[in-house]
């Protein structure tokens, strides 16, 4: 087999790119791991910013987002018994954030290569990046037992954080950044009307509550966990005690449980792999950083990756000029640092660690009283929220 890109991973960043190469008349092939149900079972992300709003337009898959997503113009912030409203809208111009789940996109994404012919092979099994610092570089794998080779001018490695692409650089070119969190978010997904019309995210002493959604009619809750807790210890009863504990006294009273129809746990890490790319091989999206949830940045920086890598990869094809291609890792890099140190910074402005003490936790309740009664603060918040520039 032969294209032009050969993409590894079909989660948003593989799917995406695929679909704006080909609006522009490049070829690619996405070589997926999983099947499609697999890929489109996980539960993940649930906001959108701005900019992947509009890339998603442009991609022609944003009809859909469109008339069933949840167009948000502010978020709230719960802490020592009060409730303050953000607003984005306000603070940022008229910027504001879609609510609209990362399976809904991923589901787009994939209907959307469907229709137009893109080639996405599912369940592609070994696939292995060769020669990728040469002019010919190719991608090995295994399709129902049999062995396959496709042959590309470029190799675009938008396969997660557990991915092949982000191993197969040289050791001594890679440079990690890692911060690990000492606990994680226990998710809840349930058919039941959302707590609120906007997000929740609440700083409390017994630990960090988000409540989200994915309509009108399902919710998305969060709260934070020790690292090793176990899920079987969690009933539904108990989480939505501990999340009721968690909430401003009139969000728990209005709080409408029901079954969970999803429950799990995700660990949080800030992470970053320098570069992003190597010779004709270019990692984008999780597979070359990882943000934890609490700034709603990990798909987000995806779609802005997928934005500087497919603008790269359309101006070498069209015109022959690789520069955006050498730029790409700074590039991308320099936004993907500002999300990171967001995301950081709303991390440890939320949670509650265990070596915090109290000083540590009046700290956090005098940045969130100064936060959310100092109009440049809040700005500051509201425009990375919404997302900073491509
Ligand atoms: P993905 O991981 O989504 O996709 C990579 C794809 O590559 C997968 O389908 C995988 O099967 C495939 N793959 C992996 N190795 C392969 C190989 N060797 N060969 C072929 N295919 C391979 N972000 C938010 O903004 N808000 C959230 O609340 C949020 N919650 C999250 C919860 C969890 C549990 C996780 C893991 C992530 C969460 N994220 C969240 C981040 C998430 O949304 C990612 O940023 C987003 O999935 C990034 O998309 P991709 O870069 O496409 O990576
Ligand atoms: C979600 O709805 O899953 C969600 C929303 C905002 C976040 C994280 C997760 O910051």
């Amino acid at each position: 087999m032969k294209t032009q890109v050969g993409i590894i991973g079909g989660g948003p960043s593989g799917l995406l790119l695929s679909q704006i190469l080909h609006l522009q008349g490049i070829e690619s092939v996405v070589l997926e791991r999983q099947s499609r149900d697999y890929v489109l079972g996980r539960i993940r992300a649930g906001v959108l910013e701005q900019g992947t709003v509009e890339m998603l337009r442009d991609a022609h898959v944003g009809d859909r987002m469109d008339r069933e997503g949840l167009v948000h113009d502010g978020f709230h912030m719960a802490f020592g018994g009060q409730i303050k409203r953000i607003d984005l809208e306000g603070l940022t111009g008229g910027k504001t954030v879609m609510v609209y789940g990362q399976t809904e996109v991923t589901r787009d994404l994939y209907d959307a290569r469907d229709q137009i012919g893109g080639v996405v092979i599912d369940e592609a099994d070994d696939v292995t990046p060769h020669d990728i610092d040469t002019d010919s570089p190719y991608l090995t794998f295994h399709r129902e037992g049999n062995a396959e080779r496709l042959g590309c001018d470029f190799i675009a490695a938008c396969d997660g954080f557990h991915g092949v692409g982000r191993q197969s650089m040289p050791k001594d070119v890679l440079k990690i950044y890692e911060r690990v969190y000492p606990f994680g978010w226990l998710g809840v997904l349930s058919e039941t009307r959302p707590v609120d019309e906007e997000l929740i995210y609440a700083n409390h002493e017994r630990g960090f509550a988000l409540c989200s959604m994915r309509s009108p009619k399902l919710s998305r809750y969060y709260v934070q966990c020790a690292l090793d807790e176990d899920l079987n210890e969690w009933s539904d009863d108990r989480f939505w005690e501990e999340l009721k504990l968690r909430l401003p006294e009139d969000a728990a009273a209005r709080l409408e449980t029901g079954p969970s129809i999803e429950k799990s746990i995700a660990p949080l890490r800030s992470f970053v792999a320098e570069p992003m790319s190597h010779g004709r091989m270019f990692l984008a999206g999780d597979a070359a950083h990882i943000v934890p949830p609490t700034g709603a940045k990990g798909l987000n920086l995806a779609a802005s990756d997928v934005y500087y890598l497919s603008r790269a990869l359309i101006e070498q094809y069209k015109t022959g000029d690789e520069s955006r291609l050498r730029d790409y890792s700074k590039t991308a890099l320099s936004r993907v640092w500002k999300a990171e140190r967001f995301s950081w910074s709303m991390t440890m402005l939320m949670h509650k660690f265990p070596d915090q003490g109290e000083f540590g936790a009046k700290m956090q309740q005098a940045e969130l009283d100064y936060l959310t009664s100092s109009s440049a603060a809040m700005t500051a918040m509201a425009e990375n929220y919404v997302g900073l520039p491509f």
